[in-house]
């Protein structure tokens, strides 16, 4: 029986990454493993949301292109509210080209998203150039990067030796690599942090392949480490209330764990 450490002991290992240290800090302060994915298309929209569930989350997650009206200024007042709330931004752009070019993706465009996401995530499939070409803008800016091991989608192709081989990626840049985004926990090593979407009180799918499993599940069960939620709480007619609600079950299922 493996001993498992809390949010904030992990966040004092020798070995962690110094943004996953801050991370598993706002966890262990916030008592929150929640990640909102924030999937709207106003800017307005997104600071709002920002705003009232901040209090509540430990990461925000965004999809920066999904944006009608961007503009530099957005990303300024979303830093801003991260601080005002103690929460950490993650532009969820699932790089996957060449190292080269995710470096240009990365740190230039429209979008500078180095300059103001603190995580960003990428596919294995190039090979380790990927993580190469993103450290290479991020590491100096005290970023930090996910790699995709498993995804929540029906007929995902990320799986078994493929999950294992992102494993053994992240172990030789776990200077940059700081976790995964996976359905169940993937290694006992515990600087590596798990982030899982499709995530639902209610089991079913959207119709468009996503498929959902709870917060007790993916936490208690699966022994993931963050649960990441959109539309179980952006549908909600009251969205501050949903956001408690999956806090509270994501809490709940850590400190079941803990007392395993
Ligand atoms: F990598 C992944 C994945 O495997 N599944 C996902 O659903 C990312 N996601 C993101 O999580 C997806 O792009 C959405 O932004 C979010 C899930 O949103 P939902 O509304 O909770 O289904």
């Amino acid at each position: 029986q493996e001993q498992v450490l809390s949010y904030g002991a992990r966040a004092k290992l020798s070995d962690i990454h110094p943004l996953g240290s801050k991370l598993l800090q706002i966890m262990e302060e916030k008592k929150s493993n929640l990640c909102v994915a924030a999937d709207v298309t106003s800017c307005t929209e997104l600071l709002a949301l920002a705003d009232t569930l901040g209090p509540k989350i430990c990461l925000l997650k965004t999809h920066v292109d999904i944006l009608e009206d961007f503009t530099p200024a957005f990303c300024n007042a979303l830093k801003d509210l991260a601080d005002k709330h103690n929460f950490l931004i993650f532009e969820d752009r699932k790089f996957a080209d060449i190292g080269s070019t995710v470096k240009h993706q990365y740190e230039g465009g429209v979008y500078r998203i180095s300059s103001w996401a603190h995580l960003v995530n990428a596919h294995a499939v190039p090979g380790p150039g990927v993580a190469q070409g993103l450290r290479a803008a991020g590491q100096a800016l005290g970023r930090a990067c996910l790699l995709i091991a498993q995804m929540s989608s029906q007929g995902s192709l990320a799986t078994g030796e493929y999950t294992q081989s992102v494993l053994k990626m992240a172990e030789e840049q776990s200077d940059f690599v700081l976790g995964f985004i996976c359905g169940s926990r993937i290694t006992q090593k515990p600087q590596f942090i798990h982030m899982t979407p499709g995530v639902q009180m209610q089991a079913g799918g959207d119709g468009l392949g996503q498929q959902y499993t709870s917060p007790e599940e993916v936490i208690a069960t699966k022994a993931s480490d963050v649960i990441i939620v959109g539309r179980g709480i952006l549908g909600a007619s009251n969205r501050p209330e949903a956001a408690e609600a999956y806090r509270k079950a994501g809490w709940e299922a850590y400190v079941k764990r803990l007392a395993q």
